[in-house]
């Protein structure tokens, strides 16, 4: 099967003020775009040719054959991960007991949230910052370098923020920090998130 670039889920200008369309025609219409073709140019003739995405994840991870599938096909994952975790005009919070969820586990909301902008402060360089579902049902949080993402480590995604400065950098420049509070208080899809808990 050949790997399409899905849908994004709302109109290019849809985060304004917060995220402009202008990053949105590069990150998504540019950078995503190039993940699905350099994938579908890798997977030519591939064995994993007629996998799905989430199969060829798998099968690439950890391997250093395979090290260039894995990070475009990591990237298309991601990224269509983390536009779904966005909606215009957000800026709430999850349903009651996924927040009860989410300060039981963290010690508190305001907790939970400086706890994810020090994460995805302090990912070195490219990367991803995550809140995920452990095997054992547990919600932790995670940063990951480059493409590496949870389902390669066992785990269930169920929020993402791209701190690739591609992600940010025509808005906020050099300030990720301001990025990541703005995607915490106004983006951030709350529904979306929750309906990921196993
Ligand atoms: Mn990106």
């Amino acid at each position: 099967m050949s790997h399409s670039l899905p849908q994004l889920p709302y109109e290019m200008n849809a985060l304004e003020p917060h995220i402009s369309a202008n990053t949105l025609s590069f990150h998504y219409g540019k950078h995503h775009q190039a993940y699905v073709t350099n994938l579908n140019t890798l997977l030519a003739g591939h064995k994993l040719e007629s996998a799905s995405l989430e199969e060829v994840i798998i099968a690439s991870a950890g391997k250093a054959d395979m090290v260039g599938i894995f990070n475009n096909a990591a990237q298309v994952w991601n990224h269509t991960f983390y536009w779904n975790c966005m909606k215009p005009n957000s800026g709430g919070e999850p349903s009651a007991s996924f927040k009860a969820k989410i300060e039981a586990a963290f010690g508190g909301w305001d907790k939970f949230l400086a706890e994810f902008k020090q994460a995805a402060v302090t990912q070195f360089g490219s990367g991803w910052a995550w809140l995920v579902q452990d095997s054992d049902g547990s919600l932790k949080l995670l940063k990951t370098g480059n493409a590496d993402l949870p389902m390669a480590h066992g785990m269930t995604a169920l929020l993402t923020c791209d701190v690739w400065e591609h992600a940010y950098y025509l808005d906020f420049q050099n300030r990720r920090p301001d990025y990541v509070d703005t995607f915490l208080t106004h983006l951030v899809n709350w529904d979306f998130v929750e309906s990921h808990l196993r």
